[in-house]
């Protein structure tokens, strides 16, 4: 059986959660708890010497990088409907999704969600918070064009971005961003989704 280290509060060990329920893969969860700077420490420093939470362990093989556990899972097993079609072209259309939720996305929202949730008001970085939404804004704006004649972003299907995107969309409202109408219809499906519900909660 597969083994997950995560932490209930970690946006991508989530992400984790939410793939092994939608394709239904049993697993065991070994809660890294991180306020005890648990995964700075022996053993877990030696399962990911990053100290960075979710891995997932498959026999003697460990992986860390919740988009690459998701991608070796989709891999290893063969799916009726598989999130990577056999065409090149829209494998590497979704690579480049992937890579732009991370780069456009997740990175910037993750400096405001830090500020806002663990440092004081008095000493945020104002202009790097407002950049940080302002290119969320453009991100999402450019999300437009396909959600506005698409329910889901890639080959209109819940699929690998979704998953990737559930739990930091969980926290938009921190991120001061006006959100095109299309994109706030797919935020409300996606976190309508049964396995994201599970995991993330309503
Ligand atoms: N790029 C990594 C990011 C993982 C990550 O940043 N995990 C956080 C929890 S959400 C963590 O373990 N932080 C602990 C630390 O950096 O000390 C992924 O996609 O899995």
């Amino acid at each position: 059986m597969y083994k997950l280290y995560s932490n209930p509060r970690s946006p991508y060990s989530m992400r984790v959660h939410i793939y092994l329920r939608y394709r239904n893969l049993p697993y065991e969860t070994i809660p890294i708890v991180l306020e005890k700077l648990e995964n700075r420490k022996k053993p877990f420093i030696q399962i990911n010497p990053y100290g960075k939470v979710p891995v997932l362990q498959d026999g003697e093989f460990v992986l860390s990088e919740s988009s690459a556990i998701i991608r070796y899972l989709e891999e290893k097993h063969s799916f009726p409907n598989p999130f990577f079609s056999t065409d090149i072209q829209s494998r590497a259309l979704l690579n480049q999704a992937i890579n732009r939720c991370e780069s456009e996305f997740c990175f910037p929202g993750s400096i405001i969600y830090f500020a806002k949730k663990f440092v004081p008001e008095e000493k945020w970085d104002e202009k790097r918070m407002k950049d940080s939404s302002k290119r969320i804004g453009r991100h999402f704006d450019i999300l437009e064009g396909i959600l506005e004649s698409n329910d889901y972003l890639h080959e209109n299907q819940f699929g690998f971005l979704e998953v990737l995107y559930a739990p930091f969309i969980k926290n938009i409202g921190l991120m001061d961003t006006k959100l095109p109408l299309s994109v706030e219809n797919w935020i409300k499906r996606v976190l309508g989704h049964v396995n994201v519900k599970e995991v993330l909660g309503d």
